[in-house]
């Protein structure tokens, strides 16, 4: 009898040990489902970032991960609250695209303390490597370079450049504004508006346009850091009766290239289309499902890009485009 009681005793430990392997694998909570927190910027901010959130949930949700998005709406001290309550939630992920590149160090430091790796997507933020497990994100001010180079090549009489910069403070409009400001200093061009939106969005760049025409500013290069702010000021170019384009007086630089926008490049409304790819979901689970295989990964990744001119764009590459 002694010997059937000690040999339950021996199977019961192997198999609570099998059961604790399989939930310090999968979830710390022991459901077996990967539960990632991700701290998004805001909602309804571009059409980027309507594709952006879209990746996250249909891929997570494909690879059954449990998701548990947040979004700051504009104000980082939201986000940080945010974060820090999802690690309270013990989330087993916590991915971050912030609204400011700045101001993240305590909450890394709380994640790691909790043992909850912490991920940055889209944008990277100012954190020393010791306190982020990785990077997925887009270079952007190497997507900004692609822009200067490109006006380069077009050899203009004159550059007067209007730039309308993204949402002060994140790495998206830090990169793509010193893009152009170290391209102008460096190539004598004058950038003859400078001024960053509240937000992404086209109404705010429509009117920001619309007052330097009424005001008598000439310019003649719109570098706007989203396709949402390029179709703003191109609106408020119909509006004045000033052609754009690839045969118009301005020429139209813009960044992101969703589909709607590469159809305006294939019409010749944009002239240059600076790729910046949304598409975070299947690249934040495979880095995941790495680590839950206790795998290595890189720890800074950068998204492979293109850019697309209105010169050489076809309509099987607008077709192909998947957001
Ligand atoms: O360019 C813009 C979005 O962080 C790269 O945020 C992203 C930027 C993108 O709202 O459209």
């Amino acid at each position: 009898m002694k010997k059937l009681i000690s040999l339950v005793l021996v199977v019961a430990v192997i198999f609570s040990l099998a059961a604790c392997g399989k939930k310090d694998a999968a979830t710390s909570k022991g459901d077996g489902k990967v539960t990632v927190g991700v701290v998004q910027t805001n909602a309804n901010e571009s059409d980027w970032r309507t594709a952006n959130t879209k990746s996250f949930n249909e891929a997570f949700e494909e690879a059954g991960f449990e998701i548990k998005m947040v979004f700051g709406e504009g104000d980082h001290a939201k986000q940080i609250s945010e974060a820090q309550q999802l690690i309270q939630e013990e989330v087993d992920y916590l991915v971050v695209l912030g609204i400011q590149a700045a101001g993240w160090e305590d909450v890394a430091k709380a994640a790691q303390e909790a043992g909850i790796p912490f991920i940055m997507a889209d944008r990277k933020l100012d954190l020393d490597e010791k306190l982020y497990t990785a990077m997925v994100c887009s270079d952007f001010e190497a997507e900004g370079v692609k822009a200067v180079e490109w006006l380069k090549s077009q050899a203009l009489s004159e550059n007067k450049i209007v730039v309308l910069g993204g949402e002060t403070g994140n790495s998206a409009q830090i990169g793509r504004s010193k893009a152009m400001e170290d391209g102008a200093t460096a190539n004598g061009w004058e950038i003859v508006f400078n001024q960053n939106m509240k937000g992404w969005d086209e109404t705010l760049a429509k009117q920001a346009v619309a007052d330097l025409i009424a005001g008598g500013t000439a310019f003649n290069v719109i570098y706007a850091e989203n396709d949402n702010m390029a179709r703003g000021a191109c609106a408020a170019m119909d509006a004045a009766g000033i052609t754009y384009g690839k045969d118009g007086d301005v020429k139209v630089i813009a960044f992101d290239a969703n589909q709607w926008a590469l159809k305006l490049v294939l019409e010749g409304k944009f002239n240059l289309d600076v790729e910046c790819n949304p598409l975070h979901g299947p690249r934040i689970v495979e880095l995941i499902n790495k680590l839950e295989a206790g795998e290595t990964v890189d720890q800074n990744a950068y998204v492979t890009e293109d850019m697309f001119d209105c010169t050489t764009i076809t309509q099987e590459v607008v077709d192909a485009r998947s957001y």
